[in-house]
């Protein structure tokens, strides 16, 4: 990609994420996403921390785990939180009713879990997420080792083709210790009918469906925010 290319997205990122912290109230219980996008918000939330916002993070994955430390966001473990009041995650692909891809970054089952929890959902991307139809983005599945032959023929049995993981010649493990598979579906006519075969199949820990798991999706684009709610 090119070098003004990429500065412009992650430009882009940084402003929707900037723009969902400041929807972050004081006291708040905040879920925080992973990849590069929720790395720009736990960085705003850093500085709003600085003016005296008190809040407590719900980390969605080791690495933000990491970041948020960082940072000096107080923390609580996912485990035991039994709601939060918002959450900011980023996504690979969004439809217009709110319908996400996630799971780029290998951490969709914490990140399912935090928005699960959350009261407000808030998903921050750059306007190449934005899509018409799910599906151009393989579907992430984190699925059990030792079923991992049964799942992947299950995938098949759906019409998917499944490719496993791998980062740096080696299956990819999730911070649950776990595979994940990349599922190319094709166009998704009916993402809700899909998920719910997914979740369906033994051996499948989460899936990178998102339905209903959005409240509000902002969108930054070269002449500034849109907000889909
Ligand atoms: C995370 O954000 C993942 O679910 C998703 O893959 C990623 C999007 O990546 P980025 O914000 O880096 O574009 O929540």
């Amino acid at each position: 990609m090119a070098a003004a290319t990429l500065n412009n997205r992650n430009l882009a990122k940084q402003l929707a994420a900037q723009e969902a912290v400041k929807l972050v109230k004081n006291n708040d219980i905040v879920g925080l996403g992973t990849g590069s996008t929720a790395r720009f918000a736990l960085m705003a939330l850093a500085e709003r921390l600085k003016e005296g916002l008190q809040i407590r993070g719900v980390p969605s994955s080791l690495a933000t785990e990491a970041q948020a430390k960082a940072l000096g966001i107080p923390l609580l473990p996912l485990g035991e939180v039994a709601q939060i009041d918002i959450s900011i995650d980023g996504a690979d692909e969004f439809n217009e009713e709110l319908q996400l891809i996630k799971g780029g970054g290998g951490a969709l089952f914490r990140e399912k879990i935090v928005a699960s929890l959350s009261k407000n959902r808030v998903v921050v991307v750059d306007s190449s997420k934005k899509v018409a139809q799910l599906g151009a983005f393989k579907v992430p599945v984190e699925l059990v080792p030792v079923a991992c032959r049964y799942v992947l023929d299950q995938f098949e049995a759906l019409g998917g083709q499944a490719q496993l993981r791998y980062k740096n010649d080696a299956l990819f493990i999730t911070d649950n210790q776990n595979y994940i598979a990349d599922v190319d579906f094709g166009l998704i006519a009916n993402p809700e009918e899909l998920a719910i075969q997914l979740n369906q199949i033994e051996g499948v820990l989460a899936h990178g469906l998102f339905i209903g798991l959005a409240t509000k999706v902002i969108m930054a684009t070269g002449e500034g925010l849109l907000v889909f709610e």
